[in-house]
């Protein structure tokens, strides 16, 4: 199986980084975690996405905050799908990262996910990977039935509460 590649502009921003591993951990995706920054560290980003797809990667995931660059630079140097997540930092509440992240001029795509949307960026970078793995995509159909069942208990419990 392709792995994923998961980039993150500071350990600040792991927590957010800890919702998608334990995404890819459920789904046995194996993964690889990296501190490259768009800013700080650009050579070894700009190194890491020239050498990502050879290096066996289907998806990476590429996370920051503030002026948050690193999903764009990482997208200018690879045609891998790159999907970024706007990190929350002390200021804006992530309007600065999301808008750096999600306004890509035409030609360098970035899905780009929710702010702090840990959780979906590994389940996008998941369904990337079934396209072609049939068993992947199963676990993916298993896994929204669980979560419909989820919402359904809790409409009955809340029915069972609150409904006259
Ligand atoms: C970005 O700046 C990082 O992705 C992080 O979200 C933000 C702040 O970084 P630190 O100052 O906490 O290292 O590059």
């Amino acid at each position: 199986m392709k792995k994923v590649g998961i980039l993150m502009g500071s350990d600040s921003d792991l927590p957010i980084i800890k919702k998608a591993t334990a995404v890819l951990d459920d789904l046995a995706i194996p993964y690889t975690v990296n501190i490259y920054s768009a800013h700080r560290t650009p050579e070894q980003a700009r190194d890491f996405a020239l050498s990502a797809r050879e290096s066996g990667y289907g998806a990476l995931i590429a996370a920051a905050g503030m002026a948050a660059h690193l999903a764009g630079a990482i997208a200018a140097n690879t045609t891998l799908p790159v999907i970024g997540i706007p990190c929350a930092s002390q200021y804006l509440d992530g309007m600065d990262a999301l808008l750096s992240t999600v306004q890509m001029p035409s030609g360098i795509p970035v899905a780009t996910v929710a702010i702090n949307g840990g959780a979906n960026a590994a389940l996008l970078a998941a369904q990337i990977l079934a396209v072609e793995d049939s068993a992947l995509a199963k676990k993916l159909d298993d896994l929204r039935v669980t979560a419909a069942e989820a919402v359904l208990k809790k409409d009955a419990d809340v029915m069972n509460k609150l409904n006259s």
